[in-house]
This record gives structure tokens, C-alpha cells and sequence, in this order.
């Protein structure tokens, strides 16, 4: 724990997180002086609190006794680094959260299929009868669970929380899969890794990708690993029975999962071992992976009419992602696979992203051009009911229509959510 009566702390960034810890930093009695590099923002805080939007200034965030960093921006900011040069702490929500929790916890991190993962370990707990708050990058910030005297907490971090958090001591961890993402942040993919593999810190169990090297752990733990081959020990898989299987046990036929398709194989099995580790049943493992179908904005089918599939992957922030949806749906299309891509690309290199069972691409937003590029059969359009409009024209039946579009939602969106209501919007008004 830490002592915050009369601390002096600011709160840098006042989204879903920052607005978190300046609740919780002001009923533990700190002084808080909350900042926003967004002008326009118009934020509620608790009476008392000091507010300064805009720039962030240097010489406010030196006279502090520490900082907490929402993980929306980066710690390479020159104020930031400025105010670490001259000593003062740079921590994140999840830090402070660590120094306060006595619950056991579940961390998952990854480029893709955290949220996927997380709620997956979340039903199988709660299905075998352990009370869980379950939060963090999925949604509700980590602070927020401290009142829920829970049996377990389930956390999914990004690289970007991962980067500010120490302390944080999983009793079951785990490093799904590493693709390039936020390259706008990172040097290097490596660097980007090196975020990820924090959360094995102190991790009594950790959990990882045995086709993937850089979810390894670095350091000895105590460790296993999923995959899609059957080895003698760990978590596999048995395609002549159908199995996911433990330590050469069977333990439970994939084909009777809710999820379906090759990522979800290794995902099944990354929360299977989550969950067992923090006291699941495997009556619990088995109830949950079989009724749970995956959360909205991930490869969920959102109309079938004249037999034309319309799929909304807006989740599909990067190119990892949307190659997973590409390759896993591709399979399942009698017609032509019609994709619906773009937005943000925050650096992404396009050229790794294989189009080849994409018949039609139709490209918006910030990065669109850059996308459209990589495909000989590809569009421009200018918004969401543009795109929707666009592959309704080419569309027969037999194909599918997949928003899928390996790039952040911000250049046009509030987040991903609204992309993909957009996207469903405009399906239905067909
Ligand atoms: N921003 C500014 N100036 C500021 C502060 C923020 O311009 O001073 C911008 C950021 O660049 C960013 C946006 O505001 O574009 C939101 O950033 P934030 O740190 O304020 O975000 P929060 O509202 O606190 O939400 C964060 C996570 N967002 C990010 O990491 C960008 C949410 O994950 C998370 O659900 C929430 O905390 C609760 O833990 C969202 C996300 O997009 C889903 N995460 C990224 C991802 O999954 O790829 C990492
Ligand atoms: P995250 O929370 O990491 O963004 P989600 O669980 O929300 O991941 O899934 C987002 C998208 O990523 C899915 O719609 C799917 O296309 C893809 N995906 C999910 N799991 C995996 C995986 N294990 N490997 C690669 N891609 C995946």
C-alpha cells in the first residue's frame, strides 16, 4: 500500500481511467491536480480538484509528489520525461491498483483476443460459483473493482498499461500472441514485446504461445503452454478427437464450443488454464466455453438475406487481427469475400497484410488509401454508408461482406463500438 493523505498527484489525461483515479485519489484524501491535453474537454470532477487543460506544463508536473498517466498517452511526452528527470514518479492506474488489491489476479495481455480471453476466464469462474470483477483495458477501470470484494480479479492490460505497472504480482498471467500494433508508439516490434512480457513480473503462473517466441517468458517461471499440436505436457490439441487437451488429458471437444475458428482454439485454451489456475472447476471451463458465442464487434454475423453474409469485426483494430478474421471466415465463404477496411493505421506497415482471399476490398478513412493500395480490385468510398452502400452494389449471393478494418476507429469514430453500430446502421437501412 501506499500512504496518499495529502499527497500532491497529477492526473494526466481524463478519459474512462483518469477520471478513476481522481475518484479514487480524492476519497483516499490526496490533492489532485487533473490535466488534459484536450482543450475542449469538459470534464466532471470532484469539487477541490484543480483542472488544467491544454499543453501539459512542465513545471506543474515537476511540483508533484508523483504522476499518474492514463495509457492513452505516451510516456515520451517532454513535459513527462522532463518531470522523470527531475525524480518525480510516473505511474499508471493499474500500478496504484496493484499497491491497494489483496485479491488474487488474472492478467491477459496480447495483440489480439484479450477481450475475448477475459470474458471467457470471467464466465468460467463465475460458472464454477467464484465471484469475479473482471476490468481494465476491456472496459471498467482496475480501481473501480477494489469495491468489489471479489474472489478474483480478472484484468485485461494493453502494452500501453503494462508499461507504467510494476507491482502487479498475477497469480496467473498470460502473453496471447505478439503482431504488430501501435507502431506509432513503439521503436520496434521488440519494444513493443518487451510492454507485453512486464506482465510476467512476479507471476506465480504464466501461460504462453508456444508457436509464438516473443510470448515466452523471459525468465523461468512456473510456465506452460497452449497451442495447436498435442505435446505430453501443457495445453493442446487433438484433432483426431476433436480435443483440447491437458497434460495429455482430454478435457474438453472443441466442437461443441461456442466459438468457433483456429484463434479461438488457442484461446479456449489460454482461459481453460487462466481459470483453473485461480480456482475454476472444469465442470465451470466446460458449461462456460460451451455457451459462450464471443463478445459484439468480433466477427459477430449481423444479417444473412439473399444469401449474403454481413459480418462486423470492428474489433479488427490491426493487421493480426484482421488477418485472423480474414483467414478464419475466408473458409466459410461459397462466394467472394467483399472486405471493408481502414481508419487509422497508427504506423502499420500494410504490405504484411495477405489480401489474397479478399475478391473485393473497399477502403475509408485516414489510412484507406494506404490499404487500397495493396489490392487490385480495390475502392475508395468516403464514410461507413458509403462502404456499406458500395458492397451491397457488388454483392451476390454466396458472399460475404466483412468490416474488418486493421486500423483504430479515431480518425472517424468515438471508439470501435460506434464504428461498428455504424457499420450495422447502415446494413439495416439497406
Ligand atoms: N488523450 C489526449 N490527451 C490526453 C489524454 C488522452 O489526447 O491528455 C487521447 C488519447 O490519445 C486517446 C484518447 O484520448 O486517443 C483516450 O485515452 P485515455 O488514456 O484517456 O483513455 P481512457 O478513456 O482512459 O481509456 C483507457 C483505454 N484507452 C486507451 O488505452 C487508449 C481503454 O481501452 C480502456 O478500456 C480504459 O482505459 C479502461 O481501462 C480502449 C483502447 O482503445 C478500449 N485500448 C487500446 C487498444 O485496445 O488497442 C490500448
Ligand atoms: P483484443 O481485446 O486483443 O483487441 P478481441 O478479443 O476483442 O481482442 O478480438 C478482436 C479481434 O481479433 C477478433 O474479432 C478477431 O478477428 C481477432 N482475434 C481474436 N483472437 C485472436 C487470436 N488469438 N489471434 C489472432 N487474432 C485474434
Amino acid at each position: 500500500t501506499m500512504m496518499l493523505k495529502n499527497k500532491r498527484v497529477a492526473v494526466v489525461g481524463l478519459g474512462l481511467t483518469g477520471l478513476s483515479c481522481v475518484r479514487f485519489l480524492h476519497q483516499q484524501g490526496a490533492q489532485v491536480l487533473a490535466m488534459d491535453t484536450r482543450a475542449h474537454l469538459t470534464p466532471e470532477l470532484p469539487a477541490g480538484t484543480d483542472v488544467q487543460l491544454g499543453p501539459l506544463d512542465a513545471q506543474s508536473l515537476v511540483s508533484v509528489d508523483f504522476i499518474l498517466l492514463s495509457p492513452g498517452l505516451p510516456l515520451s511526452e517532454p513535459a513527462l520525461v522532463s518531470a522523470r528527470q527531475a525524480g518525480v514518479a510516473i505511474l499508471g492506474d493499474i500500478e496504484l491498483f496493484a499497491r491497494f488489491n489483496k485479491t488474487p489476479v488474472v492478467a491477459i495481455t496480447g495483440s489480439n483476443g484479450k477481450s475475448t480471453v477475459t470474458r471467457l476466464v470471467t464466465q468460467m469462474l463465475k460458472a464454477s460459483g467464484r465471484k469475479v470483477a473482471e476490468g481494465g483495458n476491456i472496459g471498467r477501470p482496475a480501481l473501480e473493482l477494489l469495491e468489489d470484494n471479489a474472489d478474483v480479479v480478472v484484468l485485461e492490460l494493453s502494452s500501453f498499461q503494462l508499461e507504467t505497472t510494476d507491482s502487479l504480482a498475477p497469480l496467473a498471467a498470460t502473453i496471447l500472441n505478439i503482431s504488430a500494433d501501435h507502431m506509432d508508439r513503439y521503436s520496434s516490434l521488440e519494444d513493443y514485446a518487451a510492454a507485453k512480457q512486464r506482465i510476467y513480473v512476479g507471476a506465480k503462473h504464466c501461460f504462453y504461445n508456444r508457436e509464438d517466441r516473443l510470448t515466452w517468458p523471459e525468465r523461468p517461471n512456473r510456465q506452460q503452454s497452449f497451442g495447436l499440436s498435442a505435446p505430453e505436457t501443457g495445453w493442446g490439441y487433438d484433432p483426431s478427437h476433436d480435443m483440447i487437451i491437458h497434460n495429455s488429458k482430454p478435457l474438453l471437444e472443441f466442437g461443441v464450443c461456442g466459438l468457433v475458428g483456429q484463434h479461438n482454439l488457442l484461446n479456449i485454451q489460454a482461459a481453460a488454464a487462466l481459470s483453473l489456475t485461480a480456482g475454476a472447476s472444469l465442470e465451470g471451463v466446460v458449461e462456460a466455453a460451451t455457451h459462450f458465442t464471443g463478445l459484439p464487434h468480433r466477427c459477430e454475423l449481423v444479417r444473412r438475406t439473399q444469401g449474403i453474409s454481413w459480418i462486423n469485426d470492428s474489433k479488427g483494430t490491426n493487421i493480426g487481427a484482421t488477418q485472423a478474421a480474414i483467414d478464419g471466415l475466408a473458409p466459410q465463404v461459397a462466394g467472394r469475400l467483399i472486405l471493408i477496411a481502414g481508419g487509422d493505421g497508427k504506423g502499420a506497415d500494410f504490405s504484411t497484410l495477405d489480401l489474397s482471399r479478399v475478391q473485393v476490398l473497399i477502403c475509408l478513412g485516414k489510412d484507406g488509401q494506404r490499404i487500397a493500395e495493396q489490392h487490385d480490385s480495390a475502392q475508395l468510398v468516403a464514410d461507413m454508408n458509403e462502404a456499406v452502400f458500395q458492397a451491397s452494389r457488388i454483392a451476390k449471393d454466396g458472399d460475404m461482406v466483412l468490416l474488418s478494418p486493421a486500423c483504430a476507429s479515431l480518425d472517424m469514430y468515438a471508439n470501435y463500438q460506434a464504428r461498428g453500430q455504424a457499420f450495422v446502421d447502415a446494413v439495416e437501412a439497406l
